[in-house]
């Protein structure tokens, strides 16, 4: 199926994450100071740490430090999200996880379009956190089929990235003048537009009941909200961003700082109050919108079932003490007592099965192969000193932490939670496939990384018997 003369799905990718990135920073300037910010903090950490940075360059991570990133849109309808996955599928991504926010009082549920294999993840990791409006959760009917009929109105995707869509599936990929051209029509869905499709009366009203539902309902398409670089030590960024002029969100969303950083951590820079132009008569009157912000992650260690059950409930412990959530000056210091109880060493992650680690040949293991090696188990090449097990970094998101995101950004008090509930199914319909589960897609990594230990070692016993 692949044909020479297609560019590849990671590649297409990596200019379309280009070109956002580009594109974002002209938008919100502030984006391109964090990005500054960011590779300061990276350089140090790993001028500091020789140890991390052979690491990184030996699981062929050290190079997509600066490449790391993701970003975040929120779509309106059914509809809008079927194209989504297809465009997206495109550039090698795929729907992984359901995400439901109802529950901490965000009238959407999610998943992530992602590259799924480790390859692909080490060529370009871009992702993006997209998110479909819930109107069945708005109460007040009328205002219900009002924002329907809006949304029914807008085209969000340009005549030619429909066409280059079909192009790519119908061909099974993109030649390489056909991929600059579906970049350059994909990356029109995700801009910004500052005159909203409404009157400003009913963006008060449709912002009252919900400012999200605003901000999906009032405007041509789904700007992109935010985009993510990764960094190596987000409390230092953290510290840093007052110094550089940006407005740090108060706390750092997910686990606390470890020695062996587990999951996901991230916090972001709060969404500008931006100039917008309402319609109406005589050229519309001017309003302000706050939607978009720059946000920062740290990546760790993917956790098994087990590993996420005992997150989750320690998450819990420290934000339902006293009620207080995440607020409160001591929060960082409460979050690092109760996640005392979480191992912190990777043997020990390994060992109570918390953690999900990827096997690599040592210089070892490639420079002998004694007969019959690739018989041995995993475990018994690994104590051999044949293979090594190196964590698996998360790929994916934490649905408090995202909320957390969402709430520090919509400017808003909004706390409440819907009578919610995981609508998974309805989910999928609309999106015309379903979500990869992301622990199988782990697996399926761990899994992968094993098989590829043995091939090695097979490949070289069949050249050496030659
Ligand atoms: C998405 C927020 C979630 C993350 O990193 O957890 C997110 C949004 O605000 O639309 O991007
Ligand atoms: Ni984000």
């Amino acid at each position: 199926m692949s044909d020479a003369h297609f560019v590849t799905p990671d590649e297409i990718r990596t200019r379309f994450s280009q070109t956002m990135s580009r594109m974002y920073r002209s938008e919100v300037p502030q984006y391109g100071t964090l990005m500054e910010l960011v590779a300061d903090v990276n350089a140090a950490t790993l001028a500091a740490d020789p140890r991390l940075r052979a690491n990184l360059e030996r699981t062929d991570d050290l190079e997509r430090i600066d490449l790391e990133r993701h970003g975040a849109i929120r779509l309106g309808t059914a509809g809008e999200l079927f194209t989504m996955r297809r465009l997206f599928a495109v550039m090698g991504m795929q729907p992984v996880g359901y995400y439901d926010l109802s529950v901490a009082g965000v009238p959407v549920h999610s998943t992530a379009f992602r590259p799924v294999h480790a390859e692909s993840l080490a060529r370009n990791p871009f992702r993006v956190f997209t998110s479909l409006l819930r109107l069945d959760l708005i109460a007040d009917e009328g205002l219900r089929a009002e924002a329907a009929a809006i949304l029914a109105r807008r085209r969000i995707f340009t005549p030619g990235a429909l066409s280059l869509i079909e192009t790519a599936e119908r061909n099974g990929g993109l030649t390489d003048a056909e991929a600059d051209s579906f970049v350059a029509e994909a990356v029109e869905t995700f801009r910004w537009h500052r005159e909203a499709t409404v009157d400003s009366e009913t963006y008060k009203r449709l912002s009252a009941v919900h400012r999200l539902i605003a901000d999906v309902v009032c405007f041509k398409g789904p700007h992109i909200n935010h985009l993510t670089p990764r960094t190596l030590d987000i409390d230092a960024v953290q510290a840093e961003m007052p110094a550089r002029g940006i407005a740090a969100k108060d706390v750092i969303e997910g686990p606390p700082t470890r020695r062996c950083p587990i999951l996901l951590r991230q916090t972001s820079f709060k969404a500008l109050e931006e100039p917008i132009l309402f319609r109406g008569e005589g050229g519309g009157e001017a309003g302000t919108h706050t939607a978009r912000f720059g946000e920062i992650e740290q990546r760790g260690l993917a956790l098994t079932p087990k590993g996420r059950a005992l997150y989750d409930e320690l998450l819990s412990q420290v934000r339902d003490a006293g009620g207080q959530g995440n607020a409160g000056a001591d929060y960082a210091t409460r979050l690092a007592d109760v996640f005392q109880a979480f191992p912190d060493d990777h043997d020990t992650l390994r060992r109570e099965g918390l953690g999900y680690f990827r096997f690599v040949l040592t210089a070892k293991g490639r420079a002998v192969a004694p007969a019959g090696l690739d018989a041995l188990s995993i475990e018994a090449l690994e104590a051999a000193g044949h293979v090594e097990a190196y964590p698996i970094v998360y790929e994916d998101f934490l649905p408090v932490s995202a909320a957390g995101i969402f709430q520090s950004n919509l400017g808003g008090e909004e706390q409440r939670s819907y009578a919610g509930n995981a609508s998974r199914s309805a989910f999928e319909e609309a999106l015309g496939s379903p979500v990869a589960d992301e622990f199988q897609v782990y697996e399926d990594a761990v899994a992968r990384s094993i098989e590829g230990v043995r091939a090695a070692l097979a490949g070289r016993l069949r050249s050496d018997a030659a």
